[in-house]
């Protein structure tokens, strides 16, 4: 919503309310017409006071703050009636992390009107309340899939062969289990919430505001006492932009904050620390990930919200990476040579299309899509500009190959040499507005979660995902923020309380 679209609504709200309280004036006493004018007057001051704080929210937002101004919903065009004259006075109060304290103040006759609200700009996005989290297809095939924590899609949510979710379900559009059910809480159609608004997924399309991030804070990753990348990489023309980094337990990967690597990046074995990694295209999660020190438990031991609190506060100083790639994150030996075949590619290349039509989902049926035009205002999901089709192997492959690298070790000379198909482990919050794509091993545990609009993993025997909840927004944003690592932010500016 737009500043210049609420002032018409509040206009118009008000015409109704006066209209309709003006026909009864004719049938009323003296004093009853002064009662309800104070209501009205009242309630004139509500609306006003309400488009003063929208006003607010929009300078937060766009980074347009001033601390005190007054100003009249008059705009261009002719008053349409005197309220457009009313004075709204707002202020607005930096409380510092981010957030905001914004105040609206209106008078109409003998009403009058405040309204308070906190407000969290540069927030992670809500999509990180999910140990998955879809924008277009969720799907959970098999009976050896476990969601510990809640999961969600924008598109529909499918589910085959009983798989459990200790969690709620919610999706854009329907839920459905084939008829054969899903085990743990998930499976309580009370649990379940189809046809659930829409949460935005972050775009990294423009890594600026990471890279600023980076600058500021001087973020940085160590291997074995060596710096390989300060804040970003690829910046400098002697850097390729392309890096590996292996870690192991006596020399992990030490991550310091926010880091972002233009190109790609190949990882894999131990990293300690917390920060996030972004990536201008790909990040390879070529072998297992995992934290030096990882919190004792994935997952807190009770359900109720004062366990998740005792857990988060234990393990709020252990390891937290976050992995942020604007292109895809591919999963394990996409040349299928070590460890087997590795057959996400078959799920992978129906899907990615951008002819999705209005609502930004495929497969819904809406007006434009499947119509052979590209409406970007609606289908550009990426904001790259143009229409992007289905994925195909040249949004897998490495840009450049392997051997050119930064920090390739000697031995490699093939993506090959450095991943396999065998991953059993992944620590990390793993983000995409493209795919998760790739194979796991036999028994995949991923502490975490995973986020991305399109998904296409294939699992042997289980795959169980443990939701971190230390990037719950409960911890992450507002008041009490206490987690703070860099995950891809919201657009939007939440409401964190008003009254
Ligand atoms: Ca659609
Ligand atoms: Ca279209
Ligand atoms: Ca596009």
């Amino acid at each position: 919503m737009n500043k210049k679209g609420f002032a018409l609504i509040v206009a118009m709200t008000f015409l109704t309310v006066f209209f309709v309280g003006g026909s009864s004036y004719l049938y009323m006493t003296t004093n009853e017409l002064k009662h309800t004018e104070r209501q009205l007057d009242r309630q004139k001051a509500f609306f006003l006071a309400e488009a003063g704080i929208e006003r607010g929210i929009w300078r937060v937002k766009n980074s347009n703050i001033v601390n005190a101004e007054t100003f009249q919903l008059k705009g261009d065009q002719d008053p349409v009636n005197y309220l457009e004259d009313e004075n709204i006075n707002v202020t607005i109060t930096d409380l510092g992390g981010g957030s905001y304290q914004v105040i609206s103040t209106s008078q109409v006759g003998t009403g009058t009107k405040t309204l308070n609200v906190i407000v969290q700009k540069g927030a992670p996005s809500r999509v990180f309340d999910y140990g998955y989290f879809i924008n277009n297809w969720g799907w959970f095939y098999g009976s050896g899939i476990t969601a510990k924590g809640d999961v969600r899609s924008n598109g529909r949510f499918d589910f085959r062969s009983r798989p459990r979710v200790d969690g709620e379900i919610c999706a854009g559009y329907e839920i459905y289990d084939g008829g054969q059910g899903i085990r743990g809480k998930g499976g309580n159609p009370e649990n379940q919430h189809p046809f659930s608004e829409k949460l935005d997924m972050p775009n990294l399309y423009d890594l600026s505001y990471y890279e600023d991030k980076a600058r500021t804070r001087g973020g940085s990753i160590v291997v074995d006492g060596t710096t390989l990348i300060e804040g970003i990489f690829g910046d400098d023309e002697d850097e390729t932009g392309n890096i590996v980094l292996v870690g192991t337990s006596s020399k992990p990967i030490e991550i310091n904050g926010t880091v972002v690597v233009r190109g790609d990046v190949v990882i894999k074995g131990v990293i300690k620390g917390q920060g996030v990694i972004y990536a201008g295209r790909n990040i390879y999660v070529a072998d297992d990930i995992r934290y030096k020190n990882a919190p004792s438990s994935p997952r807190p031991s009770g359900n109720n919200p004062s366990a998740a609190d005792n857990w988060v506060n234990a393990h709020k100083d252990n390891d937290l990476v976050g992995f942020g790639a604007a292109e895809n994150i591919i999963m394990g030996d996409y040349t299928g040579r070590t460890g087997g075949s590795w057959y996400s590619n078959y799920w992978l290349f129906g899907m990615g299309d951008e002819d999705v039509g209005q609502d930004g989902i495929p497969d819904t049926n809406d007006l434009y899509e499947d119509d052979g035009v590209f409406q970007s205002q609606y289908e550009d999901l990426d904001g790259d500009g143009v229409k992007d089709g289905n994925y195909n192997w040249s949004d897998i492959r490495t840009q450049v190959p392997i051997s050119e690298f930064t920090n390739c070790p000697k031995d490699v000379r093939d993506f090959r040499d450095v991943a396999d198909n065998a991953l059993n482990r992944m620590d990390g919050i793993f983000y995409t507005n493209h795919a998760f794509a790739g194979r796991a091993g036999y028994g995949m545990q991923i502490n975490g979660s995973i986020i991305s609009k399109d998904e296409a993993i294939v699992y042997r025997n289980t795959i169980t995902v443990n939701y971190d909840e230390r990037i719950h927004s409960r911890y992450t944003s507002g008041e009490e923020r206490f987690i703070d690592v860099d995950l891809p932010i919201s657009k939007s500016v939440d409401i964190i309380r008003w009254w």
